[in-house]
């Protein structure tokens, strides 16, 4: 029997994950929203590609929780997207109040599930996952230090006038204002941007990824990304389900790393069929090491707000 996958949220970044993972073909999935009609007419569409791109993935639609039963990892991508003007934190009440609506179906229909959350602020709704879940830290976990470290090595790539396969960007930290690009740890085949760019382009390239996401709300007008973000979300679906062990940054709880506790923040760990299998703690300077702990004081105040 294949793995199953359920994604909730067919919406943009829903059915983007849902259509990367049914091209991938290793696994069965279910695409979940609480609108009747769209989560199955997309997975009709999807299904109707699949003789076209070769795939034999069976996509089921649905607006009922008993169909996401057996589900190895839950993609929850519900809730309101940004619109311009508005900051990630913005949606915090009204997504919270979704999240824990959601999880808690969830928890009754797949217990057992790996729980990636998508649903913004990020930090917090993972943090809100998890209390709400009741699930081991290990499986819960969220997708956005993944996207940033792609918008950065995008960046990165066309300053460099290099492919974007020789470039690595470590982004630690929140999604949001105080995400923590590392330019030091950084690199395009192997050498790190500060000893490739001057100050100023190293500045200009933090800050772009930064504000990655808002460049993108700023330009559509009426929603944000799903691209990029629907594909990072299935790439680590897979590496869970796959059981790849590979080093993926990602939102987690952290317990002592990095001097944090009891705040969900990005950080490298190792993806398995457990979910987070390790956290990987780099060796960061004392300035590094200060963003990131200045972000987990912010995320935390917000998980705060939520209390
Ligand atoms: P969207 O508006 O296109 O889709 C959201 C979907 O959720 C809609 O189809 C809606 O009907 C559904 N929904 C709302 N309440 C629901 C409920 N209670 N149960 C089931 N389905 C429900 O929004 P989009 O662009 O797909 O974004 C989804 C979320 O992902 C937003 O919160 C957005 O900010 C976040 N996001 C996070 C990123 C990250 O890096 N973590 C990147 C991009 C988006
Ligand atoms: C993004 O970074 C809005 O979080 C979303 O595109």
């Amino acid at each position: 029997m294949r793995p199953k996958i359920t994604i909730i949220g067919a919406g943009n970044v829903g059915a983007q994950c849902a259509y990367k993972l049914a091209q991938r073909d290793f696994a069965d999935l279910v695409l979940l929203d609480i609108v009747e009609g769209v989560p199955q007419g997309k997975a009709l569409d999807m299904t109707q590609s699949g003789s076209i791109e070769r795939f034999t993935t069976k996509i089921t639609g649905t607006n009922n929780y008993s169909d996401i039963k057996d589900s190895q990892v839950v993609v929850m991508t519900a809730g309101l997207a940004r619109k311009p003007g508005m900051s990630r934190d913005d949606l915090i009440h009204k997504n919270a109040e979704i999240v824990a609506g959601v999880v808690k179906q969830i928890v009754e229909h797949a217990p057992q599930a790996v729980l990636l959350m998508v649903t913004n602020p990020l930090d917090v709704m993972t943090y809100q996952a998890l209390k709400v879940s009741g699930f081991p830290a290990n499986r819960v976990l969220g997708m956005a230090p993944l996207l940033d470290a792609a918008r950065m090595q995008s960046f990165i790539a066309e300053l460099a006038k290099a492919p974007v396969t020789e470039v690595y960007a470590e982004v630690m930290g929140s999604h949001g204002d105080l995400m923590v690009p590392v330019p030091r740890l950084s690199t395009v085949k192997g050498k790190p941007i500060t000893e490739l760019f001057t100050p100023e382009q190293v500045a200009g390239l933090v800050k772009r990824t930064t504000d990655g996401g808002a460049e993108i709300v700023a330009l559509l007008k009426t929603g944000s990304a799903y691209y990029a973000p629907g594909t990072a979300a299935a790439r680590m679906a897979e590496a869970i389900v796959r059981d790849t062990k590979e080093i993926v940054n990602s939102c987690c709880l952290l317990s002592g790393e990095y001097g944090l506790n009891d705040v969900c923040l990005g950080v490298p760990t190792r993806l398995g069929k457990s979910g987070i299998e390790e956290i990987v703690t780099l060796k960061l300077t004392p300035e590094e090491l200060a963003a990131l702990q200045k972000a987990g004081a912010a995320v935390k105040n917000l998980c705060g707000i939520l209390k």
